[in-house]
């Protein structure tokens, strides 16, 4: 143990250990190390973060001044939601869904200094550099943003004569480049792994259907391009209660020393229409198509205003997250009511722990 340091135990209901806590340690600059070593990633000391409110035992719990970006931040924009963020050049950059004011659904670039006040384009990204037939697409909507070995990939849900997977790339969030398509339509909610696995580049997607798509299971593929992707393998089900009726993955997989950790989406169909709540899980580093532990209950649902009142209702669907190592620290960004941006935040060791003390498979 280090200096100073006191260790919290966190157990499961026959006593076994789940995860450990250190408090009191700090870090080679000073800085307090109040969690263990569990994400496997670089430390980002100016994460968007709020301490748990007083009086809460949530494990994932709210920006108090949420929402973060209100629907109308730029001139053309109906709404602004689902979007996807990274630490870019000591701040953040971003890709965000914004639905105009003739409901159409393109990603526009933002920046910002600290991760919760946001500059973002108001013209949309054109993507420069696809193949003619690929580059004709209507919709671009609920991006991902993934480095990997310092290229900033962006995935999104695109059209090609029906939903589909887009993927492209950036290294300065000004110019975007097109690649190929990773899936024949349907297919939505494509989420890259941040490093290749077994050699390859790894993604998850959810097969769907060209409207709502009332079923829907998470799959895993491989790709040596990013451009021929193949070694499909089924990874996760719908299952009851909030996630019955169909899953998706959300933020790119944070690796920890627990496996991937995976929070994603699940929808509930109830006698007024579609609830999407977020949920958790762990994969196996090696072999991610293998669910270790999976949640039993949601860690969000639609229950704030902003979340049950928009022009979806009843919507909570997260697509990014920003992670400190050296703290545990996790931001979780989300859509509510397919509206606005929201920040919620958890750290690796509790929810770890609380994965697995509500796992069932
Ligand atoms: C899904 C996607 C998301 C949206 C959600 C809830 O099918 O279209 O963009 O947030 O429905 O409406």
């Amino acid at each position: 143990m280090r200096k100073n340091e006191t260790r919290i135990y966190f157990l499961a209901g026959d006593g076994s250990i789940l995860a450990v806590k250190k408090c009191g340690a700090t870090d080679g600059k000073g800085r307090p190390v109040t969690a263990s070593q569990t994400i496997l990633g670089a430390d980002l000391p100016n994460i968007p973060w709020q301490d748990r409110p007083a009086g809460s035992s949530r494990v994932m719990w709210r920006y108090a001044a949420n929402p973060v970006i209100p629907r109308d931040l730029i001139p053309c924009a109906n709404s602004i939601f689902n979007s996807a963020v990274v630490p870019f050049q000591g701040a953040f950059a971003g890709v965000f869904r914004a639905d105009d004011r003739r409901r159409t659904m393109r990603v526009h670039a933002g920046r910002s200094g600290d991760g919760i006040d946001w500059e973002i384009d108001n013209e949309p990204i054109r993507f420069v550099g696809a193949a003619p037939e690929v580059a004709e697409s209507g919709h671009y909507y609920d991006p991902r943003v993934t480095e990997i070995d310092g290229r900033y990939y962006v995935t999104w849900c695109n059209d090609h004569h029906g939903p589909t997977i887009g993927v492209g790339w950036t290294d300065d969030f000004r110019t975007f480049r097109q690649l190929e398509n990773a899936f024949l339509p349907a297919n939505r909610n494509g989420v890259l792994f941040p490093r290749k696995i077994g050699g390859n580049y790894a993604m998850l997607s959810r097969p769907s259907d060209w409207g709502h798509t009332p079923f829907g299971d998470i799959f895993y593929s491989e790709s040596p391009d990013l451009e021929y992707w193949g070694r499909h393998r089924h990874v996760m089900a719908r299952k009851g209660g909030w996630q019955s009726l169909k899953v998706g993955a959300g933020p790119v997989p944070i690796e920890t020393a627990a496996g991937w950790l995976l929070i994603y989406h699940g929808v509930l169909l109830s006698c007024n229409g579609y609830v999407y709540s977020c949920g958790a899980a762990l994969l196996d580093l090696d072999e991610p198509w293998k669910v270790t532990h999976r949640c039993s209950d949601y860690l969000l649902s639609p229950q704030t205003i902003y979340e049950c009142v928009g022009d979806t209702p009843n919507v909570v669907f997260p697509c990014a997250a920003l992670t400190d190592a050296a703290t545990g620290r996790i931001a979780v960004y989300y859509g509510a009511a397919d509206t606005v941006t929201c920040l919620a935040f958890a750290e690796v060791d509790e929810l770890i722990a609380f994965i697995k003390d509500h796992n069932e498979l």
